[in-house]
């Protein structure tokens, strides 16, 4: 039996022209035959050929031991011209997989096996023979799938953010969720990272797919936001291709923008001094009795978080001993003579210490000087010109 079957399909296989002919007065006939068509054969398509035959065919069909009349619908027969007493079992529909699958959506398991075997009716086809004794015969159909459809993205332009300090391994983006194969029945995408056309923009060097193949994008490469920036632009495009198990390939790309994270520290502003501004000369005269604000030159105190994310910056005196005589304004950065210099152990100048730090719970920082005189203690001769000539150096 099972020989059988095979030299049929084979048959079959090799041209649908050379279909089978079935003898309507044979009283054996057989049980299960295969036949294997594709679910893009044409209407017309010639299953078999029964001679002998006084009459038109007629037939059911089922999926798995249950009638469906639907299914039916999909078969005609008809004469074969020039000879007599033969008809021929044709295609009446295209037996599309994608719509028996909805069609039949009832019959959850519709694919046996996997999307590739396609799947399998039973047609059990009666003729009328000329001996009059009715023959039955069973006919297993293969309806083999084709890959018609390429991969789809759902949803694209796609969109991803990443912050910079992201860890190596991040899940940036999750393309096996939005994307799909129309084709019928289960398929397996197969996922890749491709470089992006254009150069500059390929992000194909930082990321990489999950190895559960699930098509999840993950960060491989530490970001700086701050090199990003340098560039002009913030984002990347990661291009990604899913391939289907019949060898159709689609690609899209996710544009990846790049977060700033708080890795920068505080800088000053200063004329004359490139970022990142660490060191600068900020001085201020005064007496030994003034109470009260000091003009801070050459420009007045300002620090700036070197991240974009601008932290405002809170400013302190480092030192216990500048806090008696001595205060900034937290916000403004505006110095303070609080108290005359009396009994104190400063000379004619004194190096305040100031401290900027981002207002975050473990901000960055940055100390520097403000150096103040007192013109009482200047070194003679204590004329203004000399102050003037003592603070800028000459
Ligand atoms: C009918 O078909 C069978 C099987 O192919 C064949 O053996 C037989 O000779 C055919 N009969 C006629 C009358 O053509
Ligand atoms: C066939 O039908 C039986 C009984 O209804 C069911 O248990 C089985 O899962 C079905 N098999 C398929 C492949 O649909
Ligand atoms: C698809 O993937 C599943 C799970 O990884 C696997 O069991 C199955 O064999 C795959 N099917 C094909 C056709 O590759
Ligand atoms: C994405 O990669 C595919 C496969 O390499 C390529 O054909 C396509 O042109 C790429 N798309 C872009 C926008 O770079
Ligand atoms: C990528 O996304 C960023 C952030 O939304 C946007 O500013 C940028 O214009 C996008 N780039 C392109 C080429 O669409
Ligand atoms: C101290 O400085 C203040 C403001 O600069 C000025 O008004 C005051 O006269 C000065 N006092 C002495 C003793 O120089
Ligand atoms: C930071 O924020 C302040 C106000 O909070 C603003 O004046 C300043 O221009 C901002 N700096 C930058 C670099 O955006
Ligand atoms: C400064 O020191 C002198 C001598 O020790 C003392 O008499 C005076 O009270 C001190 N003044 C202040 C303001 O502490
Ligand atoms: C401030 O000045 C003192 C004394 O000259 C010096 O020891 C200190 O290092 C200076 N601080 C900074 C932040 O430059
Ligand atoms: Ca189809
Ligand atoms: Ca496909
Ligand atoms: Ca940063």
């Amino acid at each position: 039996m099972k020989a059988k079957r095979y030299i049929v399909s084979v048959l079959l296989v090799l041209g649908h022209c050379n279909a089978s002919t079935f003898d309507c007065n044979s009283i054996d006939t057989g049980e299960d035959w295969t036949i294997d068509i594709t679910e893009t054969d044409p209407v017309g398509t010639v299953l078999g050929t029964f001679n002998n035959s006084l009459g038109d065919l007629l037939w059911t069909a089922s999926v798995n031991g249950s009638s469906k009349n639907y299914l039916s619908l999909f078969f005609e027969s008809s004469t074969v011209e020039g000879a007599d007493h033969t008809h021929a079992l044709k295609l009446a529909k295209i037996l599309d997989l994608e719509l028996l699958q909805l069609e039949l959506d009832s019959s959850a398991q519709l694919f046996e096996e996997s999307r590739d075997n396609g799947i399998s009716l039973d047609l059990s086809v009666m003729c009328a023979p000329e001996s009059g004794l009715s023959s039955e015969w069973i006919f297993k159909i293969n309806v083999r799938s084709v890959n018609e459809f390429y991969p789809q993205f759902m949803g694209s332009p796609f969109k991803a953010t990443v912050a910079e300090s992201s860890e190596i391994g991040t899940e940036i983006f999750n393309i096996g969720v939005r994307a799909a194969d129309l084709d019928a029945g289960q398929t397996n995408l197969t996922f890749a990272i491709a470089p992006y056309m254009i150069t500059q923009f390929d992000g194909s060097g930082y990321v990489a797919l999950d190895k559960d193949g699930k098509g999840n994008i993950l960060l491989a490469r530490s970001l700086d936001f701050e090199s990003f920036l340098s560039t002009g632009r913030t984002y990347m495009f990661v291009n990604v291709t899913a391939t289907d198990d019949g060898g159709f390939t689609s690609a899209t790309s996710i544009n990846v923008t790049v977060t700033d994270s708080n890795d920068q520290g505080v800088h000053l502003v200063y004329p004359g001094c490139e970022r990142p501004c660490l060191q600068a000369d900020f001085t201020a005269l005064t007496n030994e009795t003034f109470v009260g604000p000091l003009d801070v030159r050459p420009v007045a105190v300002h620090a700036e978080d070197l991240d974009t994310l601008n932290e405002s910056i809170i400013y302190t005196l480092v030192s216990d001993i500048d806090k008696e005589f001595f205060d900034i304004d937290e916000t403004t950065a505006m110095l303070y003579k609080i108290s005359p210099l009396i009994n104190d152990s400063y000379g004619f100048s004194i190096p305040i210490e100031v401290r900027a730090q981002e207002a975050t719970d473990e901000g960055h920082f940055i100390d520097f000087n403000i150096t103040v005189s007192i013109s009482e203690r200047l070194p003679r001769p204590r004329t203004y010109i000399s102050v003037i000539a003592y603070l800028y150096g000459v």
